[in-house]
């Protein structure tokens, strides 16, 4: 008999067909009404999860008795109770490498937009205000050159430090829990303290995954040890960041800028953030390409035809669970 899977978000018609093959697939239907009710209503049935955007945990997945994997389309899997998943034996997947050059490719989009005022002054040149030529008023920060802190080295941040390095010139420091000397090697990155880099970087920027120990990981003692000049960049997860204590930075200058593509609650529609021209504030995109959400999705996809079908899969966050 087939085994059943709950596809509830990111798998386009042509992959629910490509699973089809091989499983009966359910997927909720805005038109049908209620999304969450009709997860619920597939939930006791399902083998399988795939998707992202949801919160999983003993609330949720009680009734989810013959749940073997969550296929999460996402590389950060803090959505997900891992205690819980392992005292249940659920698979958890996840979905990294694929992701990696658009996020630090959004990562330095924050960087120059924030250092070059550049949403901030094309909204001003659309809205007619370009009468003569700009003053210091409009004047930016330089990016060539400046001082790189990576918080959290992994492959995003290393991705980030490349550009940085190799395009911008920009000397890199790092911090975190381990010292990556091959990336020493390549980038002259300097492993430093979380104080010190905060102190000396010109951009800090933010590629840390959500855990108990990053959370409110930057709040009003780390942003007062920035300098004056300097811009906070966050690609990772909106609670790393005390986020009321980030907007009284900003308001009264104890830094420069922010670029932001992640906040405490999203969506986010309404915030203080939205009053302050020193802070780019994009909704979520660090890997919404056309192509890597592609890829993204075929991974998890893969992982999850893994597991269902008794092999391994290539991205299993808990191996623990693996019989
Ligand atoms: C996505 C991400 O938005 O992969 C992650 O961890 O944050 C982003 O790529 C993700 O699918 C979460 O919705």
């Amino acid at each position: 008999m087939k085994k059943t899977v709950l596809a509830f978000s990111r798998i386009t018609p042509p992959m629910v067909e490509r699973l089809q093959q091989t499983f009966n697939v359910i997927v909720p239907n805005p038109k049908l009404g209620d999304i969450s009710a009709q997860f619920n209503e597939a939930l006791p049935e399902a083998h399988g999860l795939i998707g992202a955007g949801r919160k999983l945990g003993q609330a949720q997945l009680a009734t989810a008795a013959k749940l073997e994997v969550v296929s999460s389309v996402s590389v950060g899997y803090d959505n997900y109770d891992l205690a819980y998943f392992n005292e249940r034996g659920i698979a958890l997947t996840n979905t990294p490498d694929v992701l990696t050059e658009s996020t630090a490719d959004l990562g330095f989009a924050l960087i120059m937009s924030a250092a070059r005022r550049v949403a901030e002054l094309d909204a001003w040149t659309k809205a007619g205000q370009w009468q003569a030529t700009v003053g210091p008023a409009h004047f930016g920060s330089d990016v060539f050159g400046k001082t790189l802190g990576i918080v959290g080295m992994g492959n995003i941040g290393a991705a980030i430090a490349r550009r940085g390095r190799l395009g911008f010139n920009m000397p890199v420091l790092y911090s975190g829990n381990s010292r990556k000397p091959a990336l020493e090697q390549e980038l002259g990155a300097q492993y430093c303290s979380l104080e010190h880099l905060l102190a000396e970087a010109d951009f800090v920027c933010l590629v840390v995954p959500l855990t108990a120990q990053t959370q409110h990981l930057i709040g009003q003692r780390e942003l007062q040890l920035m300098k004056p000049g300097a811009f906070l960049i966050n690609v990772s997860r909106g609670p790393v960041v005390d986020e009321a204590a980030l907007v009284q930075a900003l308001q009264n200058g104890t830094i420069r800028g922010a670029g932001l593509d992640v906040y405490e609650k999203e969506p986010l529609s309404e915030s203080p953030l939205f009053q302050l021209k020193n802070a780019v504030t994009l909704p979520h995109v660090g890997s919404a390409t056309a192509e890597t959400r592609e890829a993204m999705a075929n991974r998890a996809i893969d992982n999850l035809c893994s597991a269902l079908n008794g092999e391994r899969p290539r991205d299993l966050v808990n191996p623990q669970v693996w019989k």
